[in-house]
């Protein structure tokens, strides 16, 4: 037994010895297999067990795999210590030096038009408004014709058109178009829909005004609805999205798809109402068009202009988002500035 016993702790120490001597992980691993593994060292001992007296194995056994567990926690301990000088020996080669403090990780943010649209979707939702998603781009008939745009006539100039090289499909001007979608899929049930999303015109871009915008439409369709309602909802929002006591305007406009139409205005937060670039010097800035549903519009999107009445509002969400934010040039939020981009 004292022998098997012996010959074990020999092995052990030269194990460890040529241990300490392994310089890499391939070396570590050739090491095991000589001296752990199924054809090792270790091994090859213990087949001598089975030649000794019965009570005696399970003392060698139990000597065997204490120096076993010794030797696999050594194994360990050699191998992450030269995994750490590797590292290190790569990390000079490379001249990286580890003690230097880390980047900041730059955090992004939401697009200032997305912040506004966020802000109003989630005011009108309160309201009861849903949202519904409607195309960007059209048909000439849904853009303009179902609104009650007559063909040729001058109204449509107020909006000046990109048209496709497919006759009659256009990029939507504004997201009225979205009335009708949303209309021809409930009627004839009541409904309070929002629809944000872009709308595109061949316009002059000036600090007012993009070739591309957003625009939310709000559209409420039930049996008792009227310009009150209107009023009521516009105020709400505007206490909402521009705080308590906030005023706005209403001024008589003209819209095909809505009689009586109106523009409305929230005093100018930038200059205070005192008149300034932005507000044309007026004091105000317009904020959105409504009006209360026209009956052929209505009755394009299939409800009874006998029965049910309506009203519906678009807003431009940049607009609304210079006057909450101070921003008094409307190219400044496609125009890839990041340092407009972090400060709003
Ligand atoms: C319309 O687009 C109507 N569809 C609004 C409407 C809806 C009226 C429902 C009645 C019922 P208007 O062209 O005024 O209206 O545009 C509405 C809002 O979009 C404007 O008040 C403005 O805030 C924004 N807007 C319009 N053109 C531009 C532009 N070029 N750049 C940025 N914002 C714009």
């Amino acid at each position: 037994m004292s022998d098997l016993i012996a010959q074990l702790e020999q092995l052990q120490t030269e194990a460890q010895a040529a241990l300490d001597a392994a310089q890499s992980t391939p070396a570590t691993e050739a090491w095991y297999s000589e001296y752990l593994g199924r054809k090792g060292k270790m091994t090859a001992i213990l087949r001598g067990l089975g030649q000794l007296p019965k009570e005696e194995r399970p003392l060698v056994g139990k000597r065997a795999n204490e120096i076993k567990e010794a030797l696999d926690a050594a194994l360990a301990t050699r191998q992450e210590a030269i995994a750490a000088e590797e590292m290190q020996r790569s990390l000079a080669a490379e001249g990286i030096d580890v003690t230097m403090p880390g980047r900041r990780p730059l955090l992004g943010k939401l697009h200032p038009t997305n912040q506004a649209m966020r802000e109003m979707v989630e005011i009108l939702k309160q309201m009861g408004f849903q949202v519904y998603d409607s195309p960007e781009v059209e048909t000439d008939a849904y853009n303009f014709e179902l609104l009650n745009f007559p063909p040729d006539h001058p109204a449509r100039e107020m909006q000046d058109t990109f048209f496709t090289t497919t006759p009659d499909v256009i990029l939507r001007t504004h997201t009225s178009p979205g009335q009708i979608h949303a209309m021809r899929h409930y009627a004839p049930e009541p409904i309070r829909v929002i629809l944000p999303g872009k709308c595109y015109r061949n316009e002059d871009v000036t600090a007012r005004s993009e070739m591309m915008f957003y625009q939310i439409e709000g559209l409420a369709i039930g049996r008792n609805i009227t310009f009150s309602d209107l009023k009521g909802t516009l105020l709400n929002f505007a206490n909402q999205m521009y705080g308590e006591g906030r005023k706005i305007r209403f001024r008589k406009s003209y819209f095909p798809f809505t009689e009586p139409s109106v523009e409305v205005d929230v005093d100018c937060i930038l200059c205070g109402g005192a008149g300034c670039r932005i507000c044309k010097h007026t004091g105000w800035l317009e904020i959105l068009g409504a009006g209360m549903v026209h009956p052929v519009v209505l009755q394009n999107g299939g409800y009874d202009p006998a029965v049910f009445s309506g009203f519906a509002f678009g807003m431009g969400i940049e607009r609304q988002a210079m006057l909450k934010r101070g921003v008094d040039d409307i190219r400044l939020f496609y125009s890839n500035d990041v340092r407009f981009l972090e400060r709003v």
